[in-house]
């Protein structure tokens, strides 16, 4: 692929992180397109798309409702109602695969493993003993490798599982009084895989007509995604890579450095990130040998989660950042693994020296250079990587390389178990007592977690900027996860002097008492970084442990979800499952239903009836905030608090 066949630069001001907007100013200046510039050229975006009232399921059509008249139905007379709740459950489904075949992959790596045939170690040595406990697997005279087996083996049993049981790994997780509200819904998923089958043929022509039969299969295909998705991917990586711990890092294109091989891991597979990071480590004598400083990995999406949350690898950027890395001119490979890379990203390096090396058989990128890395390989294949990068540092073209400084300090790895730990320090005996304590008092008013993507139809993280600081303002203890939590990172809001600055007064002495209890010498970060999206499930870990200290259900807690610029159909599925939890889960960009009136009050209203949880649309983001409020106020008056 060539360079030079980019004309439409940007020039507008798409980002409040001043660093992709110097970047933009390059890339306008060279030429080089980027998602800003394509949805420019994209608008107007296609109005039945948007609203959902498209349908290409057979070749009679594509079919298309008129909302302003006729028609009003596709030639097989499929409506409006039908056609979004159709489409909907084929996005959730379509979530909920990414997430399951990612956990996959990390069930099969941990097999491999236990069965000696993969090149990573256990390192979660806790971990096996926790999710063993869960699963009721017997540990007593077993090595750690035999009980790891017997995890990975329960996993995979759920894949094979062709009874009519639910899912084993979603009894031992999930709150009792939530599997039971599932199950009276008819919503509890047997074998995942299954369920995904039914979905695609639910949906497809001629097969099921009732809008709430389908919202019902969305339910369960968004309980498929936290449970045999985040929940499995969350365990078994842990297992396999070890639990979170606060770690110090940064957060921003600041953190590549002009002397030093930069490679950028990027995507969701921390088999592929964590061996990367391992053999960086390694081949410093290789870098150095080639006239640089070393070797500087940084991390974009999901990868740079779960390496900082575990090496405190530090954070180049979020999702819309991806392409600004590589015009830095200071990146010389980027890996890609899985989901969220954009398919540009080699027109963009054909610009540069910078190599895109794809890892993953399931994803090539054409012009990429693809170094095939699997479980049984990836200490060879992590060394392959790390010598591309340095070959293709010797063709930096230094002159070219624009480094921002923007680099802010964050903290990542706040897992469960990080938490509790903190809080054992203040109540070694009762450790979530001291939490629930100040929720009582109303010191903490709530707790929400901010979750999610960047979207080029709004400011990149502007969103998540301006509602964690209303949230935190008002004494709302804030979580976050995925691209919200490396767009937070980037304005202070993971390090322990963003307390200051952003928290409420109640909010930041408890945030003090239990940072310094902890040892951190002050207070923790306002924002708890709790790792990449299929870590959505330590949320789900953290509010299953307080409505059981609490013998509440999770939908009566003050607590609320925000996906604030979600864009993947990953975000859309996990939306489901927290809505399934109970969570009134706030969004700002309405996925593609506004065509159905009837769908769009479901999703909005009478699933609340149902699950306790709602869909809660919202496109300013202090508006949202007071609606976030209002409802946790109205949870904590219903708990008499
Ligand atoms: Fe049209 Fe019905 Fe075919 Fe969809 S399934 S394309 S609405 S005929
Ligand atoms: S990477 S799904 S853009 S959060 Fe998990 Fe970020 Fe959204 Fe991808």
């Amino acid at each position: 692929m060539t360079c030079g066949d980019c004309t439409a630069p940007s020039g507008k001001n798409y980002s409040i992180d001043p660093a992709v907007n110097e970047l933009l100013k390059k890339a306008e200046q060279e030429k080089i397109l980027t998602a800003w510039d394509r949805y420019e050229q994209q608008r107007p975006l296609c109005g039945f798309g948007e609203l959902g009232i498209c349908c290409r399921n057979c070749l009679q059509g594509p079919c298309r409702i008129n909302p302003f008249g006729e028609p009003k139905a596709g030639i097989c007379g499929a409506d409006a109602d039908l056609i979004v709740a159709r489409n909907l459950l084929r996005m959730v489904t379509g979530g909920s695969a990414s997430h399951t075949d990612h956990a996959y992959s990390a069930i099969q790596c941990l097999r491999l493993i236990t069965e000696g045939k993969a090149e990573y170690d256990l390192k979660g040595k806790d971990k096996i003993a926790s999710v063993a406990a869960k699963l009721g697997i017997t540990t007593h005279g077993k090595k750690d490798a035999e009980v790891a087996h017997e995890i990975a083996m329960t996993a995979l049993q759920d894949f094979g599982n062709f009874t009519e049981e639910p899912m084993r790994w979603l009894r031992a997780s999930a709150p009792a009084e939530r599997v039971e509200v599932w199950k009276n819904l008819g919503v509890l998923p047997r074998n995942p895989d299954r369920e995904m089958r039914t979905a695609m043929h639910k949906t497809a022509m001629g097969v099921d007509g009732s809008p709430l039969n389908l919202l019902l299969a969305a339910v369960k295909s968004g309980l498929i995604d936290g449970y045999a998705g985040l929940q499995m991917g969350t365990d078994i990586q842990d297992i396999i890579f070890g639990i979170p711990k606060p770690a110090k890092s940064a957060a921003n294109l600041g953190v590549l450095e002009r002397d030093k091989v930069n490679i950028i891991v990027h995507g969701h597979m921390p088999e592929v990130s964590d061996k990367v990071v391992e053999w960086a480590e390694k081949l410093e004598g290789d870098a150095k040998a080639a006239g640089a400083a070393g070797i500087n990995v940084a991390g974009i999406c999901c990868s740079g989660n779960e390496v900082l949350m575990r090496r405190g690898v530090p954070v180049a950027g979020n999702f819309l950042s991806q392409e600004l890395a590589v015009i830095t001119g200071a990146v010389d490979a980027m890996v890609v693994d899985v989901q969220c890379f954009m398919p540009s990203l080699p027109k963009v390096a054909a610009c540069y020296h910078t190599k895109i090396i794809t890892t993953q058989d399931i994803a090539r990128l054409p012009d990429a250079e693809h170094i095939s890395l699997t479980p049984e390989n990836a200490d060879s294949q992590a060394q392959k990587i790390i010598g591309a990068a340095i070959e293709a540092y010797k063709k930096r073209d230094a002159r070219r390389v624009q480094i921002p400084a923007h680099k802010v300090e964050a903290w990542g790895g706040f897992s469960v178990e990080a938490i509790v730990g903190a809080l054992a320090k203040v109540d070694p005996k009762n450790p979530l007592k001291p939490l629930v304590d100040n929720i009582v008092s109303g010191a903490i008013k709530g707790a929400v977690g901010v979750v999610g993507c960047n979207n080029v139809k709004v400011t990149q993280d502007a969103f998540h900027a301006e509602l964690v600081k209303d949230l935190l303002a008002h004494d709302v203890l804030v979580v976050a996860t995925g691209c919200s939590a490396q767009g937070l990172a980037k304005y202070g809001f993971l390090n322990p002097e963003g307390a200051k600055q952003y928290a409420g007064p109640g909010l930041l002495a408890v945030l003090t008492a239990v940072g310094e209890a902890a040892g951190l010498g002050g207070p923790l970060p306002p924002v708890l970084h709790m790792g990449s999206c299929v870590d959505n499930s330590r949320i789900g870990d953290l509010l299953s442990a307080l409505a059981g200290y609490l013998k509440v259900s999770t939908k009566d807690l003050p607590v609320a979800a925000s996906a604030p610029e979600l864009q993947h159909e990953k975000a859309v599925s996990i939306g489901v499952w927290a809505v399934a939890l109970g969570l009134l889960t706030h969004i700002s960009l309405p996925p593609p239903v506004l065509g159905s009136s009837l769908v769009t009050k479901i999703l909005t209203n009478d699933i609340e009836g149902l699950t306790g949880g709602k869909f809660y649309v919202e496109a300013d983001p202090h508006k949202a905030a007071q609606g976030i409020l209002s409802h946790i106020r109205h949870k904590r008056a219903n708990l008499g608090i």
